[in-house]
């Protein structure tokens, strides 16, 4: 898999793909992340990538023609192949269904928007989709980049040893983790849940099913809605309701 991003700031970019399971994932080749910057890719003396939104108000907006240059430069031929991706505010919620998705592809191209953001002509007519990664206000699309390469390399087959290989499906239950705990079996006065504690696979595998639908029902309770859950854990949860 190759990620090309563009960026007016590639040097965000240096510390957090080093370190990490995405730089194992680069030192060993199954991954390629080229950082561009769009500046680069201005054709004026200044080098100008934004200016004033027409209709006026505030604030500046990232000019078109720096951005489709970049893309056609960086991809040329390859542009078929690659999915176009601006990380944006407007764009649809990243999902671990979305992550899948894209770990299918060879190549993934991805933009990340500054300022009061993009001439909407990107959005409309260069890129594939706009991904936003969550409800929050962000100062630009590079952590939004950043977190859309790490939940897609994680899923590239060699990226995760075999503990984590087995990990990676465990979103696709639909429920929240159950607590994990490691020694001591006592700290400060808490102790480790006796069922952790007692040897028997099948009390511990209820236990872990019971505490992942517990929380789940008290933190996100939007989540049972597309869970997969058999008719226990329906029964379970009931009694959680009164
Ligand atoms: C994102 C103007 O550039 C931005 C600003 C906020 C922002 C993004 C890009 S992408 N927020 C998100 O993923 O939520």
């Amino acid at each position: 898999m190759r990620f090309d991003i563009l960026t007016l700031f590639p040097e965000m970019f240096e510390g957090p793909f080093r370190k990490s399971i995405v730089g194992k994932a680069i030192e060993a080749g199954l991954v390629t992340v080229v950082v561009h910057n769009l500046r680069d890719y201005a054709t004026d003396k200044h080098r100008t990538t934004d200016d004033a939104p027409y209709g006026g108000g505030g604030g500046m907006v990232m000019k078109p023609e720096p951005i489709f240059r970049a893309v056609e430069r960086v991809l040329g031929e390859e542009r078929p192949s690659t999915r176009v991706i601006l990380l944006s505010p407007q764009g649809h919620l990243l999902t671990q269904e979305l992550a899948w998705e894209l770990a299918a592809q060879n190549r993934i191209l991805l933009i990340c928007g500054r300022y009061e953001g993009v001439d909407d002509r990107v959005g409309q007519h260069l890129v594939d989709d706009e991904i936003s990664i969550g409800d929050y206000v962000l100062t630009g699309g590079e952590i939004p980049a950043m977190v859309v390469v790490d939940a897609v390399t994680r899923l590239l087959p060699g990226v995760l040893g075999d503990a984590g290989a087995a990990m990676k499906d465990s979103h696709a239950g639909g429920l929240l983790e159950h607590p994990q705990y490691t020694r001591p079996a006592a700290f400060r006065g808490y102790s480790v849940p006796d069922p952790l504690l007692s040897g028997n696979h099948a009390k511990i595998a209820r236990w872990r099913r019971r505490e992942a639908l517990r929380r789940t029902f008290e933190r996100r309770p939007d989540l049972l809605k597309k869970a997969d859950l058999t008719e226990e854990d329906k029964e379970y949860l009931r009694g959680l309701e009164e």
